[in-house]
């Protein structure tokens, strides 16, 4: 596994950036994995081995063609293209790196035939060093080997089932309880990209507030050469693109007076200012050998035993959980889609959104940094189930490789560890007691939560935390088409969540299936009518509980219909989405829509 790449390329005076997005070669692998290797197919063109079909990066490969058997695959695929290296990347002496920004599941990548890389965990971005093994005077070749499989220590946990379908014949299906398709292919953007022989290699960025004063503490590590070659210049531009101040250290505090604060959306009249955040490394000569900057948001969040702050005012998120996910694409990036998602939040007047049940990609955390979104950062933890040490490092690496990602965005305001983990296990106690240290031994800034759907007597993790989260389907799963008890059943659970643990209550999860369309009234369970009488129950518990003085938060679930494993209970996949999955309104966006905008006014 390959860690580095926490800093997201970009094109600079130093630096210089290549997309190899595009159609490359694809080619599923026999059901023996082995095959190709033995092949040797990572050290020729992919279309030499045998029949390619076009796929599109990024993309999931699963929805472009017309064939089951690419759809439900199991196990590994292959990917292939060409590329070119600027030869003044060479001539300048500069190195070149090759990044993924996300796989799904597990890959090994080649060049010209030479393994790189291999990285396991999906939706994480990962990266090397190739300056060695690219030629400049011919074209490239890289080889991408993905393979989905997911068993009991991999984040998140599955099972191969084998299928007997006819004589000596066996199929292997996948198998896993959380309630989303199990997407996979080459997920996110590929960037080939240079920097100079001596490069910034990661820049940290924390934030402080007193009075009207901004403080900045960064912290620049540089890699390539002896520490007393170079020095460090940073400079710190508003909005404008004036200078507010400059200081000639690798580490240091930054003070801004009269700052403008990063503030969320409706709790400001100018949400979501950014300063930039400029770094470069100068020489001996006072040449400027490295260059590189990036937004950052001057803000504090700080939490008590009732209440999470932002710039020390009271937070209440309004919001949902979300999926990457769209029609023909699965979890591939796209910005057409998150763009008008980001629309839809805001035409919404949400505040904030949990990135259930994984990262997600990079550019959606700069639209939410640039829009005052607040993000519930969640790793890809979900239904944990045995607790193996084996899990629990894998776990761990995860949140090492997210945290170092997503540390600097102001919109990241909390860690969500796990969602819905089989917590009521005697052994996750001392599991969830380990991942929360591990995380406050790199960030001790943001407070860290678990979407739990465990009932609180029997949960072992809410100890950990230090905000509760839950999830629970009343009117839903729990009495189907009853209403009545819901405003009394929330209030309930959530008032025991805090006096158990005398911590923050937010509701993670809430809602009912709807198929777009269907109405029926009075309301029945499936119809417009039905979602929304459901969401006025929990209104109701929310504005109670508001009152109560510890209820931090309500994310209903899901921002839009999306796809899901098959099965019975899901009509063409899961239909909680107040937006179909072509994101259009339901009825009960409408509905949420005039409450969190007269919850924003009253704020
Ligand atoms: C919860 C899960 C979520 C599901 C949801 C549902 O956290 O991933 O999609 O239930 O069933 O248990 O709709």
């Amino acid at each position: 596994t390959n860690t580095g790449g926490p800093l997201y390329p970009q094109a600079t005076k130093t630096r210089d950036l290549r997309t190899l997005d595009g159609i490359w070669n694809f080619r599923k692998s026999p059901s023996d994995p082995e095959v190709g290797y033995r092949g040797g197919w990572y050290a020729q063109d992919l279309d030499k081995t045998g029949p390619v079909i076009p796929m599109p990066v990024p993309s999931s490969y699963n929805d472009v063609g017309e064939d089951i058997s690419l759809r439900d695959h199991v196990g590994v695929v292959w990917y292939d293209r060409r590329f070119h290296v600027p030869s003044w990347w060479g001539a300048t002496g500069q190195r070149v790196w090759l990044r993924f920004s996300s796989i799904h599941y597990a890959a090994e990548v080649f060049i010209n035939g030479k393994s790189v890389m291999y990285h396991e965990i999906g939706h994480l971005p990962f990266e090397a060093e190739v300056s060695d093994l690219v030629s400049y005077n011919t074209s490239n070749l890289l080889t991408v080997v993905v393979d989905n499989t997911l068993l009991s220590d991999t984040v998140p946990q599955g099972t191969i089932k084998d299928v007997y379908i006819g004589p000596n014949k066996i199929r292997q299906d996948q198998v896993y309880t959380f309630d989303f398709y199990n997407y996979a292919g080459i997920h996110r953007s590929v960037f080939l990209y240079s920097t100079p022989a001596v490069y910034i290699d990661d820049v940290i960025v924390n934030t402080d507030i007193q009075g009207l004063t901004g403080f900045i503490v960064y912290n620049v590590t540089y890699k390539g050469t002896a520490a007393d070659q170079v020095r460090c210049f940073v400079q710190v531009f508003d909005k404008n693109d004036t200078q507010v101040t400059a200081y000639n250290d690798c580490a240091g505090l930054l003070e801004i007076g009269n700052a403008h604060f990063w503030w969320p959306y409706l709790m400001h009249p100018e949400p979501g200012y950014l300063y930039s955040f400029k770094v470069s490394l100068i020489d001996p000569h006072g040449d400027v050998i490295d260059t590189y900057s990036q937004k950052i948001g001057i803000r504090t969040v700080t939490w008590s035993n009732t209440t999470i702050y932002l710039n020390e005012k009271p937070l209440y998120l309004k919001g949902f959980g979300m999926h990457e996910d769209s029609d023909l694409r699965g979890k591939g990036w796209d910005p057409v889609l998150w763009v008008k998602n980001f629309n839809l939040i805001k035409w919404l007047g949400a505040n904030a959104f949990r990135t259930s049940h994984y990262p997600y990609a990079e550019e959606i955390y700069q639209l939410a940094d640039e829009y005052g979104i607040m993000i519930i950062d969640e790793c890809p933890s979900v239904d944990t189930d045995v607790f193996s040490d084996a899990l629990l490092a894998k776990h761990k690496q995860s949140l090492t490789e997210l945290i170092r990602r997503d540390k600097n965005h102001p919109s990241v305001i909390m860690w969500s560890i796990s969602n819905e983990p089989r917590s009521s296990n005697k052994l996750a106690d001392k599991y969830f007691g380990e991942v929360v240290r591990h995380v406050k031994s790199m960030d001790l800034s943001r407070p860290v939560t678990i979407a739990i759907s465990t009932g609180h007597n029997t949960d072992k993790s809410g100890r950990h935390l230090d905000v509760i989260s839950f999830n629970r389907y009343n009117g839903w799963y729990a009495s189907p088409g009853q209403t009545q008890q819901i405003t009394h059943n929330v209030v309930e659970e959530a008032s025991a969540w805090h006096r158990l643990h005398n911590k923050p209550v937010i509701m993670t999860e809430y809602g009912a299936d709807t198929i777009a369309g269907l109405h029926l009234y009075p309301e029945f369970i499936w119809s417009e009518e039905y979602q929304c009488a459901l969401l006025s129950e929990h209104f109701k518990a929310f504005d109670h509980l508001r009152k109560a003085g510890f209820f931090a938060g309500e994310f209903i679930w899901n921002f839009a219909d999306f796809k899901t494993p098959q099965s019975i209970t899901r009509v063409g996949g899961n239909k909680k989405g107040i937006f179909t999955r072509s994101r259009q309104p339901k009825a009960a966006a409408h509905h949420l829509r005039a409450r969190y905008h007269a919850l924003a006014a009253a704020d």
